[in-house]
């Protein structure tokens, strides 16, 4: 034990020293192939989540064949069931009967076939006009190539849907020199949808030098595809597309819908996880279904103009239609902003966002996100501050809740506009965010929440808006500022940030942060930008952390709401 122990200890220091095994291959994550059946013992661990969805150890990514079946809610995802670093990844499992509180059961799909002997990587769920579930997943082949295979579930009156049977025809999609796909960028299949001509369609992402695209398949039996023409949408140099996804979305409803609804009402959503930038774009448009092709209302001209899901850490989304509740919901991989050595000691990586409810917003013009009803059944012990006045300069804090597992909403008045800050030429969200972070003073802001506040505010994580006047017009700027969350430099301490379309005139400045342990997931404007980070504070961890309400601006603002309530734990697998 004692001799693995050290082991161990060496192989991590040498390869951390000398660097020598981290291999960045082209296909996707970091690959520490000496650091992938690590294992780590340690019991002091303050950074796990007590409502976000983690496994008790190893590292996850992906969300992958979301969908409700027979009652229960099934996750899978991907992890390496050896170690804290990707690698050996197979499709874990859970399930729930809420989005809250999860169930492990055994991974459902793993390496066997030649098909995926080198790795299960993502894909999707699709129900089928019979009821009964499909995944297609990408596997890779013993020669390292990228296919797609197929699974079904052994028996499907079982609503846990453990085992589950690949076909012998599998792979169904692969890159042969006739169709001259890149074997090493072709993957993640999405949920597929039926056209009125009875074919099913799948989106597979794809990368032709460095333009991007969501390759199209046909096939009438989900079993024989056929690799249309055009992809159904592409863009140049956005590099490889991973985790695409396509769904209808309804112009003047939050209700969501199946993936294969199409009409007057509704329009389409292409999300693509950008491997070059590791964020989620997404797209508004039309899917014109006699063509096959997507038309974006505004296109990928500027990557840093298209709106994303979130402006912080988030990745490899995927949404999946909810039957029970007709919403469409949206999961997504929170990486974690540590060092690979202290995942390693903690022996741990990734988590999940809270499940989000997305639709369109009224404008047509962007997605509106909210963390699912459901996860308000674990608030305790409400807190409901009176309206008051937050003077330029204070900072109030937010007492009688567990800090370090909350949830809060509050909403400021802010309207001095007389005394917003000039913003001369347009620059960067994100680079406005961090030259004007927390601590600099400004004209109208920065106020908002400091989370994760350690006494005397040596470390806090600050969640904030900063009013500017931009040609003549305020300017809304949503931030978090992550650069003095932890005392230990070794985590990426960038700050986060984007703009917000709130007209702080007519409309009050919605705040609501989820915070847990090592996340604060925030959404801004009722949900219109959202930010998740991922901090690890040494000071403020547990009942040692504190949430403040603060104002640094020079004009006072009005807080005319503020709720907030200790977070229960839920059995989160
Ligand atoms: N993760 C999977 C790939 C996908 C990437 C491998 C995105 O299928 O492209 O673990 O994070």
């Amino acid at each position: 034990m004692a001799v693995s122990r050290i082991c161990c200890v060496l192989a991590i220091f040498f390869s951390l020293v000398l660097g020598h095994c981290v291999l960045n291959i082209e296909a996707t994550h970091h690959v520490y192939r000496n650091l992938q059946t690590v294992s780590s013992s340690s019991s002091n661990q303050p950074y796990r989540t007590g409502y976000h969805f983690q496994p008790p150890k190893n590292w996850i990514n992906d969300p992958n064949g979301p969908m409700r079946y027979k009652g229960l809610y099934h996750l899978f995802y991907q992890y390496n069931p050896k170690g804290a670093v990707w690698g050996n990844i197979v499709w874990a499992h859970s399930i729930s009967k809420d989005l809250v509180n999860w169930t492990p059961l055994n991974p459902a799909i793993y390496p066997s076939r030649p098909s995926d002997i080198n790795g299960c990587w993502s894909g999707s769920a699709t129900i089928l006009p019979d009821g009964k579930p499909a995944i297609l997943y990408t596997g890779i082949d013993p020669n390292n190539q990228q296919v797609q295979n197929l699974a079904y579930p052994k028996n499907a009156s079982d609503p846990y849907l453990k085992e589950w049977i690949k076909i012998p025809q599998n792979p169904l999609m692969a890159p042969t020199r006739a169709n001259g796909i890149n074997s090493s960028s072709f993957r993640d299949p999405t949920t597929a949808w039926l056209g009125k001509d009875g074919h099913y369609r799948v989106l597979i992402g794809n990368k032709r030098d460095t333009r991007g695209m969501a390759l199209l398949y046909r096939s009438k039996d989900f079993v024989h595809w056929v690799k249309a023409k055009h992809p159904l949408y592409s863009a140049k140099g956005t590099g490889m597309w991973e985790c695409p996804d396509l769904f209808p979305v309804l112009s003047k409803s939050m209700f969501g819908v199946d993936t294969s609804v199409d009409g007057p009402f509704v329009r389409h959503v292409l999300k693509v996880s950008l491997d070059d930038t590791k964020h989620d774009y997404y797209l508004i448009g039309t899917y014109d279904a006699k063509k096959d092709k997507f038309i974006p209302d505004t296109g990928f001209q500027n990557v840093n103009s298209v709106l994303r899901y979130d402006y912080g850490k988030y990745y490899a989304s995927k949404t999946f239609f909810d039957d029970a509740k007709k919403r469409r919901i949206l999961l997504g991989w929170v990486n974690e902003s540590s060092s690979v050595a202290d995942d390693i000691k903690k022996g741990w990586s990734g988590i999940h966002a809270i499940p989000r409810a997305i639709w369109l917003h009224k404008s047509g013009k962007q997605l509106v996100q909210w963390p699912v009803a459901e996860i308000e059944k674990l608030r305790a012990n409400p807190i409901n501050w009176p309206i008051k006045v937050l003077k330029a300069g204070q900072h109030l804090q937010v007492t009688a809740i567990t800090a370090a597992q909350a949830d809060v909403e509050v909403s400021f008045e802010a309207k001095e506009l007389e005394k917003a800050e000039i913003l001369e030429k347009w620059m960067d969200p994100q680079v406005l965010c961090s030259r004007k972070g927390a601590a600099i003073k400004g004209g109208l802001g920065p106020f908002g929440l400091l989370a994760f506040a350690s006494k005397g505010l040596k470390e806090y994580t600050a969640v904030f808006f900063r009013i500017f006047k931009y040609q003549n017009k305020p300017l809304v700027l949503f931030c978090s500022d992550q650069s003095r969350s932890s005392l230990n430099k070794n985590n990426d301490l960038t700050t986060y940030g984007t703009f917000l379309d709130v007209d702080p005139y007519t409309e009050n400045l919605s705040l609501r942060s989820l915070i847990d342990h090592s996340v604060v997931e925030s959404f801004g404007g009722e949900g219109k930008a959202v930010i998740t980070a991922r901090v690890y504070p040494t000071l403020a961890i547990n009942d040692e952390a504190q949430i403040y309400a603060f104002n640094y601006g020079a004009a006072d603002v009005k807080i005319t709401r503020l709720n907030a309530w200790s977070m229960k734990k839920a059995q989160i697998n």
